[in-house]
């Protein structure tokens, strides 16, 4: 197969193509050229696939933590946007929240491969904190050609009349071996990015998977008292302790002695006192919504008429809604203030390792204070006034984010969806169509931690979730959370168990001691050379 260019589409599209070793770079920018400010959804380089045989395949890398990543062939396979059309759900697992328009067109954010009996050819953006690149693998018009339209998308950001915007050089590059390709393309991104890459490997305890958010304070110091017979550094409280989503600083009653104590606690103990927070939503009877409307995002309802964006549903959340959550406008410089001093507030208490979830909310499309903002913009802007709140010695975990649009604010990044205390789910259980596999299962995110492997000490430190050794109060048989503990190993990511620790037996132990040796020995290797646990994908 080669990939031919044939011509840009959008206007205002300057490209510059210069060789780079085996392939091809181009390099590129975007400008408004007319007297008038426009809205610019995304633009396009258009190549030709030539000369494909056999199976045409797809590396489909998905947009954020949990979006399904897999490998799709043309022609067979559909985009789940197909079969869902739903775009409040598809603004959470696409760059672009709208459904593709032809059945025969698959996606890939950031970076994909595509293969056929010849081998592997990379196509990538060496960057995406400054706008998302979706990679659409479609039937050409005369329907029988095959393209690959590398997008610039810009989430109908405006541009004043006679500006112009730098957009990520997209790289094409065939080899060998496409876990060679993928390895080079994360060194060049994570060092382009200036990627944090350096935090030591990381051992822990978690509050969610078992749990969940029937959290008590209680609950938790018994763990903490627990927690010296295991490997631990990190201590983690998860969902569960906070008032209101939103209202992160304030306890609910079944956290009585509220943060600034547990975590005092925590540290005493001889841990590193992590939390979680949504920095991004709140809910509609939060304080911070009620008190300062202005901050949220707003969409347009047909009649013309304004209201806050709802960003994510989760009816345990209550908020006065059915569970619908606002998003924050991380455009507004009062919300961007805001988030840092929530951050270094959480900080100022001890808690230095700080989970920041559903963090694709200020992607969405939606009206936002700053029109001129890119959705990735967006998402790195939030992000960033909370490193500037945290401080640079924080570790800061992002989940249920956007991956393209972090790299070098960010320690560490789940790069999947949530394991669960079982390990797949019957398929009448799909809530959105098309996406079952964004739905907690331990066998999913066991596929995501081998497909994303390569990222780990390039971008960040993988997160490939929590391990569960429990052998009681769980449907994970006990060979299905030893085979996960050996791909968590094998990856060299973050190595956090969660479970109630009083059920932890001595073979539990012995796991867990096993899977950080193996762990330690992984992130090592990973430093020189390619992760262990990447492993041909096609
Ligand atoms: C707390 C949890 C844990 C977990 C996170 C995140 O698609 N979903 O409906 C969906 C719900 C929850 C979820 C992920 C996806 O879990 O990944 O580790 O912190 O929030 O609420």
């Amino acid at each position: 197969m080669r990939l031919v260019f044939d011509r840009v589409d959008g206007v205002g599209v300057n490209y510059l193509h210069t060789p780079n070793g085996d392939g091809a770079a181009y390099d590129w920018s975007v400008a408004n050229v007319s007297e008038e400010t426009v809205r610019m959804r995304g633009v396009s380089l258009v190549f030709r696939v030539e000369d494909v045989r056999g199976e045409l395949r797809m590396f489909r890398h998905g947009f954020q933590s949990w979006s399904v990543s897999d490998i799709a062939t043309f022609g067979v396979d559909v985009d789940p946007s197909t079969i869902a059309h739903n775009e409040f759900f598809q603004a959470a697992h696409h760059a672009d929240q709208r459904s593709v328009t032809g059945v025969d067109e698959l996606r890939s954010e950031w970076v994909t491969v595509l293969h056929d009996d010849d081998g592997p050819v990379l196509v990538g953006f060496l960057g995406g904190g400054s706008h998302d690149g979706t990679l659409r693998l479609r039937r050409a018009a005369d329907g029988v050609g095959i393209e690959v339209f590398a997008e610039a998308y810009l989430g109908d950001a405006e541009m004043p009349p006679n500006t112009h915007r730098g957009l990520h050089p997209l790289i094409i590059e065939p080899g060998a071996d496409e876990t060679n390709l993928l390895d080079g393309w994360a060194k060049v991104t994570g060092a382009t990015a200036q990627a944090r890459v350096d935090a030591p490997y990381q051992v822990g305890w978690c509050s969610w998977y078992h749990y969940f958010d029937d959290i008590t304070e209680d609950a938790l110091r018994a763990n903490l008292a627990l927690a010296g017979d295991h490997p631990f550094e990190v201590f983690q409280l998860d969902d569960g302790f906070q008032s209101a989503i939103g209202d992160w600083l304030i306890t609910n009653a079944k956290f009585p002695s509220g943060l600034a104590s547990v975590g005092k606690d925590i540290a005493a103990a001889g841990y590193r006192p992590g939390i979680w927070i949504a920095p991004f939503l709140v809910a509609p009877d939060s304080v911070v919504a009620t008190e300062h409307p202005e901050w949220l995002a707003k969409f347009e309802a047909p009649s013309g008429k304004t209201y806050p964006l709802r960003a994510w549903m989760n009816p345990i959340w209550g908020g006065g809604h059915d569970g619908y959550m606002y998003g924050l406008d991380t455009t507004n410089p009062e919300v961007l203030e805001h988030l840092a001093q929530v951050a270094n507030a959480l900080v100022g208490m001890g808690f230095t390792y700080l989970k920041l979830d559903f963090t694709f909310a200020p992607s969405m499309d939606g009206i936002y204070a700053d029109p001129t903002k890119t959705p990735a913009e967006r998402v790195r802007l939030g992000y960033a006034a909370i490193r500037a709140g945290a401080g640079n010695d924080a570790f800061l975990l992002g989940c249920g984010a956007p991956l393209s649009h972090i790299v070098g604010l960010v320690d560490g990044n789940r790069i999947g969806p949530d394991v669960a205390p079982y390990w797949e789910l019957d398929p009448s259980k799909e809530v959105i169509p098309g996406y079952l596999r964004t739905q907690p299962g331990t066998r999913y995110a066991d596929d995501a931690t081998r497909l994303r492997a390569f990222m780990h000490r390039r971008l960040w430190l993988n997160d490939p979730d929590c391990l569960m050794l429990r052998t009681e109060k769980t449907a994970l048989a006990s060979a299905d959370a030893e085979r996960w503990a050996r791909t968590v190993g094998l990856s060299g990511g973050m190595a956090i168990v969660s479970d109630d620790l009083a059920l932890l037996d001595a073979s539990a132990k012995r796991l867990l001691e096993e899977t950080v040796a193996l762990g330690r020995e992984s992130d090592a290797s990973t430093r020189e050379q390619r992760c262990p646990l990447v492993e041909s994908m096609f």
